[in-house]
């Protein structure tokens, strides 16, 4: 191999996905749900239906085939924190989760932003809160508000940069994605965040992935702190800490089948949307770095000239598992795809064969100002050292305009569902939910 091959090869390995040919998949989606302003997450239910949560504060019901039952299953529109009613905001109901033994148990968690509690600094914007609370065992199916228990709660500086998704993993605990506090600037900058950014600081929660024990209490705490978690004496470390170094982390789902892997997409500043395996006590890089490139904090949207590959304590930093450019940072590129990752789940369903075992996921818009968004296929690299590749989801038929990708559900089968928002906003009517099926249109030159 020549020098410039060489060269050429080293680029490619560390830019990832975005220089191997992204392939273009054929889906269709139909339409499940409508009505709905922002729809954030999907929880099935044991017996098929489906819990949606819409960003403005109400819980809807999706029957099994389709369609919304009448009513809300819980409102919390009066316990959020003040939302830009009909403009874009990262705040509001952000994710349900059910309790593993929900169908004997009958408790679910819920994140929201709050308004800002008491103790948090005047200045701040609101408190992520999750809570707890009992669904009823009658029909219509309603939580009781008033059966809400606090969980946990994190004081937000600014409006975005939440994270707030919820889950469950296969060993029982709650894990949680906190933002690194937003702010106007981004760059992990401004009020509220530390000088070495919040992603590398492990005195605060912001820019974490956190994991709990809910079935438990501690003192005053409302959850317990799992012994194996990496910083469980809270020594160097607050002890609800599993992973650090994320920015905006826009889904945490676990993959069904496999390794049971955490999947963590983190919302990039303006060069890279990234995909992460969440490990153990991970170190993810942000704000020292961006995707697999450094970050430069002063010009976010130069590439960076540094590139940091270990942490303040001297250990690694994690690579993302995959990428692509945000056209922010690389204008007019072709191989720009999206300005904001939504993440989604890797497939283990039935009906889309060539899925199986990869990662189907989005980006909120494809470009700023168009409620278009995207959605992208992560095939399966084959050994841990070279990024998956990304592949483009074609939509045919009906559904081809499905506006800004949100979040995304799974069934009890495996079969994915997309949520979306017809504008930019919260502008009423315009949140859909479509499940992914196979491409309808003929194959070219049929
Ligand atoms: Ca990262």
């Amino acid at each position: 191999m020549n020098k410039t091959l060489v060269a050429l090869a080293a680029c490619a390995a560390l830019m990832g996905s975005a220089l191997q040919a992204a392939e273009s998949v054929g889906i269709s989606l139909r339409l499940m749900a409508e009505g709905l302003v922002s729809p954030l997450s999907f929880n099935a239910l044991p017996d098929g239906r489906a819990l949606v949560a819409d960003q403005v504060g109400i819980v809807r019901l999706m029957k099994s085939g389709g369609g919304l039952e009448e009513g809300e299953v819980l409102n919390l529109t009066n316990r959020l924190s003040k939302l830009n009613r009909n403009s874009f905001d990262e705040r509001g109901l952000l994710c349900l989760a059910l309790h593993p033994q929900f169908a004997s148990n009958r408790r679910i968690f819920v994140s929201y932003t709050a308004p800002r509690r008491d103790s948090a600094p005047a200045d701040y914007d609101c408190t992520l809160r999750i809570s707890e609370f009992k669904v009823g065992s009658g029909e219509p199916l309603r939580i009781d508000p008033a059966s809400e228990r606090i969980v946990f709660e994190v004081d937000k500086p600014y409006f975005n940069h939440n994270g707030g998704r919820i889950v469950f993993g296969p060993d029982s605990r709650l894990y949680i994605s906190v933002g690194d506090g937003g702010g106007p600037k981004g760059c992990d900058l401004g009020n509220g965040h530390v000088p070495e950014g919040n992603g590398q600081n492990l005195r605060t929660h912001l820019a974490k992935i956190l994991r709990i024990d809910v079935d438990g209490t501690s003192g005053t705490q409302a959850y317990r702190i799992p012994s194996d978690n990496p910083f469980a004496d809270g020594k160097d470390a607050l002890p609800e800490i599993w992973a650090y170094g994320v920015r905006n982390p826009w889904s945490l789902t676990f993959d069904r089948g496999g390794n049971r892997d955490l999947f963590v997409a983190d919302i990039g500043q303006m060069r890279w949307e990234e995909v992460n395996i969440i490990r153990k006590g991970g170190n993810y890089g942000w704000p020292l770095r961006e995707g697999f490139e450094g970050f430069n904090r002063e010009h976010p949207e130069q590439a960076p000239t540094s590139l940091p590959e270990k942490g303040l304590r001297g250990e690694a930093l994690v690579d993302p598992i995959t990428t692509y450019k945000n056209p922010s940072g690389f204008r007019k590129d072709p191989e720009a795809l999206g300005i904001s990752i939504t993440g989604g789940y890797v497939y283990r369903g039935k009906a889309l064969k060539a899925f199986q075992g990869d990662y189907v996921f989005g980006d909120w818009s494809g470009t700023q100002g168009t409620p278009q968004g995207r959605i992208f296929v992560a095939r399966r690299s084959t050994d841990a050292k070279t990024p998956w590749r990304m592949d483009t989801a074609r939509v045919n038929g009906p559904g081809k305009m499905f506006g800004c990708v949100c979040g995304f559900g799974e069934d009890n089968d495996g079969e994915i569902y997309v949520l979306t928002n017809g504008s930019t906003g919260l502008t009423p009517g315009r949140g859909k939910v479509w499940r992914i099926e196979p491409d309808t249109a003929p194959a070219a030159g049929q």
